[in-house]
């Protein structure tokens, strides 16, 4: 959350987030990473971020990013986010993880950050989806298109096209970006705070739409996370996934 000084633009941020999330009344909440500028974050501030995520309404699944990355001096061996509720559901294991929503017909693969390096590949092994829903991934890295050059924890087109997802959560650059690989779409939400290089405050508000499939809005905020809602009214079922 900042060192002190940038603290009131980051916590803005959050509340603003979870603010949108519920205004649309979203179904998921997905934060892909870096929910923490640093590994040194101070108490009072884990209990800001626990009392904005209890105000959520709706399942929140979350993973690590490079600034909050799961090495040995992780914030979270003594912060448990989960501790905030229930609805809290944080994917840690190196490996990454599956979480099934059987009531929303979806499942979401993520995989956070334990070691930013040029080797890490936050989308590679992405499990095949052996699932009738919706398949939706989480991970957190720097896209190219091209090249690879000495960059940290890249993502390329081939492994988005390769992941079978009907959408991949991004997380790590602060722009909202839309990005389509095969019949994979994902996007980078943007940031939701002021001071991160950039002036646009976003999220990502994604619909899953029977029939339709996915549509990516960009959200302003006055916001990294990412609003995930599906058309309550209608069956969950893609038909393009067959
Ligand atoms: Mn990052």
């Amino acid at each position: 959350m900042g060192a002190k000084g940038e603290e009131s633009f980051a916590q803005r941020g959050l509340i603003d987030v979870v603010d949108k999330a519920i205004e649309l009344e979203v179904d998921l909440f997905l934060l892909a990473g870096d929910l923490f500028d640093h590994n040194r974050v101070k108490s009072r501030c884990l209990e800001f971020a626990s009392e904005q995520l209890a105000r959520v309404q709706c399942p929140v699944v979350m993973i690590t990013g490079n600034h909050d990355c799961m090495a040995d001096y992780s914030v979270f061996h003594r912060y448990d986010p989960t501790e905030a509720g229930e609805h809290i559901h944080f994917i840690k294991d190196e490996e990454g993880g599956v979480l099934d929503f059987d009531d929303l017909g979806v499942r979401i693969w993520g995989k956070g950050i334990v070691d930013h390096h040029p080797e890490n590949k936050p989308l590679e092994r992405v499990p095949e989806n052996e699932h009738d829903g919706w398949y939706i991934g989480m991970t957190h890295g720097y896209y190219v298109e091209r090249g690879a050059g000495l960059y940290s924890s890249l993502i390329t087109p081939d492994e988005i096209a390769d992941s079978k997802l009907d959408y991949l959560a991004l997380g790590h650059v602060h722009v909202f970006t839309e990005i389509c690989h095969g019949e994979t779409q994902a996007a980078y939400p943007g940031s939701p705070n002021m001071n991160q290089g950039t002036r646009e405050m976003t999220a990502a508000h994604v619909e899953f739409q029977p029939g339709e499939g996915v549509k990516i809005n960009r959200v302003e905020l006055a916001g990294h996370a990412q609003a995930v809602s599906r058309k309550a009214e209608e069956p969950v079922m893609p038909s393009f996934l067959g």
